[in-house]
Parts: C-alpha cells; sequence; structure tokens
C-alpha cells in the first residue's frame, strides 16, 4: 500500500533533511530586489509552508484575446483559492518582475494587451524586461513557462499550472527551434502541469529532449491501465507513450516531494489529459494543425513569434474551438496543480 507518510517520517526525523527543507522554503531572493517583487502574501505563504501555485501570463498576453483573458486570469486564481492554495500569478509590469500580482496590477498588465506593446518573456529576455527600466525604458510582458519557471523559484514556489509546455518544432531537427521551456525544466526545480504540449509540435522528439535534459515526465493515469499516451493539448492521445504515470495528485506531490529532499536541481512535468467533454477529435485538428504550419512556414515565422502564430492560425480555423478547448484544460490543470501543490504541503509539514 502506498504510504507516503510512513515513508517519509525516517527522512524528517534526520536533522539535515528537516534543515534542508526549512532552508528550500525560503526565497533565495532578497526583499528589496529592485527588478523582482515578490507580493507580502507570497513571501508569507512559503515562509509559513502554505500550498502555493505559480501562474504563468503568455497565456493571457499572447494567447487569450482581451478581454476574455482579464477574465480568464481572475477565474484561474479563483480556482487555486477554491482548492485551498495562494495562486502566484507571475509576470513583468513596467519593467519590474511580479510574483504574485495584485488583483489591480493583474488587470492593468491583461488589459494592456491590444493597447500597447506587451512582450513575450523567457529566460533570455528577463534582464532586457527589467534592467533597461534603469535606462528610462518600461516594458510589460508576459512571461512563458521557461520565464514563469525561472521567477517562482527565485521565491521558492514549487508547483506551477498552465495550459500547454513549449517543445521541439516539426522541423526542428534542422531550424533548432527546441522551446526555452524544455531546458528550464532541466535546470530548474519547479514541477509543471500541463495537458502535454501542443500537437503542432513533434511530440516524439520533445519527449526524448526532455529525458536528455534529465526531466521526469508522468501522466495523471487516472485509473486507466496499460499503455497511457502522453497528451497531445487538445487531444488526449497523441499516439506517443508516456514516459511514466501517476495515479494521481498524491503520487505527483510523493516524486515532488522526493526531488526537492534530493535537491535535484532538475524539474518535472506531469501531464493531464485534457477533459474528454472538451477534447477536440484528433482527426479534425490534425489537419488544421498541418495547414497551420505551413502556413507559418510559408510566411517565414519563426522564433519567438512561431507558436503565437501558429496558435492563432488554429483558432481561426477552428472558429474558436481550440480557444474554448485552451480555456477547459488549462482550469483542469489549474485544480490538479492546486492539489499536488496541498499534498506537498502536507508531506512537508
Ligand atoms: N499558451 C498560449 N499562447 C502561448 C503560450 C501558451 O495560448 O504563446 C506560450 C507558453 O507560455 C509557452 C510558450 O511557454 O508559448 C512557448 O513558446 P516558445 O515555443 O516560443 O518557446
Ligand atoms: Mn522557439
Amino acid at each position: 500500500m502506498f504510504r507516503p507518510q510512513l515513508a517519509f517520517r525516517g527522512i524528517r526525523k534526520s536533522k539535515g533533511a528537516y534543515q534542508v527543507s526549512r532552508m528550500r522554503r525560503k526565497a533565495t531572493i532578497a526583499p528589496d530586489n529592485p527588478f523582482l517583487v515578490i507580493s507580502e502574501e507570497i513571501r508569507e505563504a512559503i515562509h509559513s509552508n502554505r500550498p502555493v501555485v505559480a501562474l504563468e501570463t503568455t497565456i493571457y498576453t499572447h494567447g487569450f484575446p482581451y478581454p476574455s483573458n482579464v477574465a480568464l486570469a481572475s477565474e484561474l486564481e479563483s480556482i487555486v483559492r477554491v482548492n485551498g492554495a495562494v495562486p502566484a500569478t507571475i509576470g513583468i509590469l513596467d519593467g519590474v518582475a511580479h510574483v504574485g500580482l495584485s488583483p489591480d496590477e493583474l488587470i492593468r498588465l491583461t488589459s494592456s494587451v491590444g493597447k500597447q506593446d506587451v512582450l513575450k518573456i523567457s529566460r533570455r529576455d528577463l534582464a532586457f524586461a527589467t534592467g533597461l527600466r534603469l535606462a528610462g525604458k518600461s516594458f510589460h510582458g508576459g512571461t512563458t513557462i521557461a520565464g514563469t519557471m525561472v521567477l517562482a523559484h527565485l521565491a521558492g514556489i514549487k508547483v506551477f499550472a498552465t495550459g500547454g509546455l513549449g517543445g521541439v518544432h516539426r522541423g526542428g531537427e534542422v531550424s533548432m527551434d527546441v522551446s526555452a521551456d524544455l531546458t528550464e525544466l532541466g535546470r530548474t526545480p519547479v514541477a509543471v502541469v500541463s495537458s502535454g504540449c501542443k500537437s503542432f509540435l513533434d511530440i516524439p522528439r520533445t519527449i526524448e529532449y526532455l529525458e536528455t535534459q534529465g526531466v521526469g515526465v508522468a501522466t495523471f493515469a487516472d485509473g486507466r491501465k496499460g499503455n497511457v499516451d502522453f497528451p497531445a493539448f487538445w487531444a488526449r492521445e497523441s499516439g506517443v507513450k508516456s514516459p511514466m504515470t501517476v495515479r494521481d495528485e498524491r503520487e505527483a506531490a510523493a516524486v515532488v516531494h522526493a526531488q526537492m529532499t534530493l535537491q535535484l536541481s532538475s524539474g518535472l512535468l506531469f501531464a493531464n489529459p485534457i477533459p474528454e467533454s472538451a477534447a477536440i477529435p484528433k482527426e479534425y485538428i490534425d489537419d488544421i494543425i498541418a495547414s497551420a504550419v505551413q502556413e507559418a512556414e510559408e510566411n517565414g515565422i519563426s522564433g519567438k513569434d512561431n507558436t503565437p502564430y501558429i496558435l492563432s492560425k488554429i483558432k481561426e480555423l477552428t472558429n474558436g474551438k481550440s480557444v474554448a478547448a485552451n480555456h477547459a484544460l488549462v482550469s483542469s490543470n489549474v485544480q490538479r496543480g492546486t492539489r499536488v501543490a496541498v499534498e506537498l504541503a502536507k508531506l512537508e509539514a
């Protein structure tokens, strides 16, 4: 029988391990850092081992249009609170990185989309988006999964829920377009809950690359026996077997706890298949994806513009169905991620 409490009791007794978990609970950044503000609520929650769930903002700045992005941002925060954790929405406002945007700040960021330039911020962009404030330039930015992981980790947050992970793009073996989300998972100890990765990517190569990066990848099995697919965002099946499975949030939390206690410096990916009722049939979406990818190629779209471009094409070709599915899957992931954070806090108590 699976009994994490018993299994971990020994570890907690040992003074060294206990000190490690106490140490890891603290944010690793000074409170007066001029480039990063961690909200009082998040500081307090981390300090007292209350569960916290990080949320990204590229999904609001480069995914959902205004004003539905404003509504989604507050909805996802509510899902975290209703399920017993503290939401930490992460993004860049006026050249300052925020972990735990206040409701007003979140509305300012999401409602600036379409009215002014809002950047897409990955790891490489963080110092530009914040540092250039010293030279009088002010930027707003949505942080990608990679960018959000960096900041979450600096604040001491271990669980992060989102929509879909970036990956190796189709043809990536030639173009080298491999999302920085994958290398970030290789170097930053944060557990990400997503619906697998978007099916316009090359899923087998994405899984290979995550293995190379030392990232543990597991799909929630939810009672399914035998082979479980790594999910493909809008579809539950991808035709690619998930490297590992976990039964539920409690098992996921046990894995996260071990990862942190062992001080492994890499991240974990937990894939949550889109709810059945919201899934888009694979045969239907596959054709649409093929046209969207082809169009991006013909128009010479590359780099950071590639993912948002393909997503908006898919939205157009599905008459908005893809956005409804995106909404359903991200809500489901945030609920799952919150339960993982709650279980993890119990293990760390
Ligand atoms: N969801 C959206 N639009 C996006 C993304 C998610 O609706 O643009 C983002 C995520 O933040 C993810 C990023 O981290 O796309 C990956 O971008 P790239 O492939 O450029 O690494
Ligand atoms: Mn890319």
